[in-house]
């Protein structure tokens, strides 16, 4: 019985742009690179024989020159301080095979010794020392198994149909198709995070991206370590390559006595590889102003991104019968009147706060810089 162990990734976006992390933009390229380093540093650990990168290893058909450059070059290096005896790279929807593209180039110019881009014109390649075939298409229905083959493994880059869940416009692949493949073993990609598709005696994974892409994302990034013996029996095993944690917090307003207190509380949570989602809930104390950007403007270095969404609001009923001589009395009429007159809860958001702005200010409280 013979025995194959390769590392699959996919979804590694290289070179991203990565708008969304703001000020951590360029260092979460770097991560990005980081975590395609530990990916080959797992394939000289785990000696494995194979690498097979699932499309979207570049963000863009354009990549960053030094990022292709480096790609390039520690791929190269792979081969002769591994056991690897060949990386398998197909286009993804980010970095298709199009005019000017660096998957054009590297078809043109070639590649190192072991590394093989396959494409449309060039969809499979023999590895005659594993006695493996690999596959790529476009149209999962069109994978024929080579019957020479000891094992067959395909390469796709698509959602798996989901009812309901998958948009029918993506490039979709059916149960159906994964179950008649005739593949011991499918290497999916698209997907940022680890999912298990197999269909009967067809293993069909997606590894996920090996670092966090986008702040969506909750499982921290990893590969996979596939092991697949010629009667088709596979073992995985997911090893972690990101260092980014994606994590929630809620804080109860009311259990703060004022913007002072919830600021310390999230700076209790600092970590500089956290992606922190934290969502103010609850009642605010009366005079308490939800200044976001001066929470934001403390606590945002602490984290490698932090995200504030405001669900708070002013329970209004339990602030009781107010004097209406008096002008804050009057001014919480008023407030309270709009407050129940606003259709969206931006626009109560937007009145709750500047209610306790309008009452900072009557209490003669200093509440700006
Ligand atoms: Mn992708």
């Amino acid at each position: 019985m013979s025995r194959l162990r390769f590392v699959h990734t996919a979804d590694v976006h290289l070179g991203r742009s990565g708008r969304a992390f703001g000020t951590a933009a360029p260092e979460h390229r770097q991560r990005l690179m980081q975590a395609f380093e530990r990916c080959l540093a797992c394939c000289r650990d785990y000696e494995a024989q194979l690498l097979i990168i699932a499309g979207d290893l570049f963000d863009s058909p354009r990549p960053p020159e030094r990022t292709a450059q480096r790609v390039r070059s520690l791929l190269g290096d792979l081969a002769s301080q591994s056991q690897v005896v060949a990386t398998i790279l197909i286009p993804g929807t980010h970095d298709p095979i199009a005019p000017g593209s660096i998957c054009e180039r590297w078809l043109a110019e070639g590649l190192p010794d072991g590394v093989h881009l396959l494409s449309v014109e060039q969809p499979t390649l023999n590895i005659p020392e594993l006695e493996v075939t690999v596959h790529f298409a476009t149209d999962p229905g069109k994978l024929q198994p080579d019957p020479q083959a000891n094992m067959n493994l395909g390469l796709l880059h698509g959602s798996v149909q989901i009812p309901g869940l998958v948009d029918e416009d993506e490039a979709i692949i059916t149960e159906e198709q994964i179950a008649g493949c005739g593949m011991d073993y499918l290497a999916l990609g698209h997907w940022h995070s680890f999912g298990d598709y197999s269909q009967q005696d067809v293993v069909a994974l997606y590894p996920g991206s090996p670092e966090i892409v986008g702040l969506d994302q909750a499982e921290q990034g990893q590969v996979l370590v596939v092991d697949l013996d010629d009667e088709g029996q596979a073992s995985w095993e997911r090893v972690t390559t990101g260092t980014l944690q994606s994590r929630q917090q809620d804080l109860d307003l009311a259990d703060f006595a004022n913007l002072e207190e919830l600021i310390q509380s999230i700076l209790k949570l600092a970590d500089a590889d956290a992606i922190l989602d934290t969502r103010l809930v609850g009642m605010a104390p009366e005079q308490m102003v939800v200044d976001h950007d001066r929470i934001l403007e403390r606590v945002e270095e602490q984290f490698f991104r932090i995200r504030l969404t405001d669900e708070s609001y002013a329970d209004w009923e339990e602030i009781g019968p107010e004097p209406s001589g008096l002008v804050a009395g009057r001014f919480r009429e008023l407030m309270k009147e709009r407050f129940k007159a606003a259709e969206t809860d931006e626009h109560r958001q937007v009145i709750q706060q500047a209610r306790s702005l309008g009452l900072a200010l009557l209490a003669g409280k200093e509440v700006l810089g």
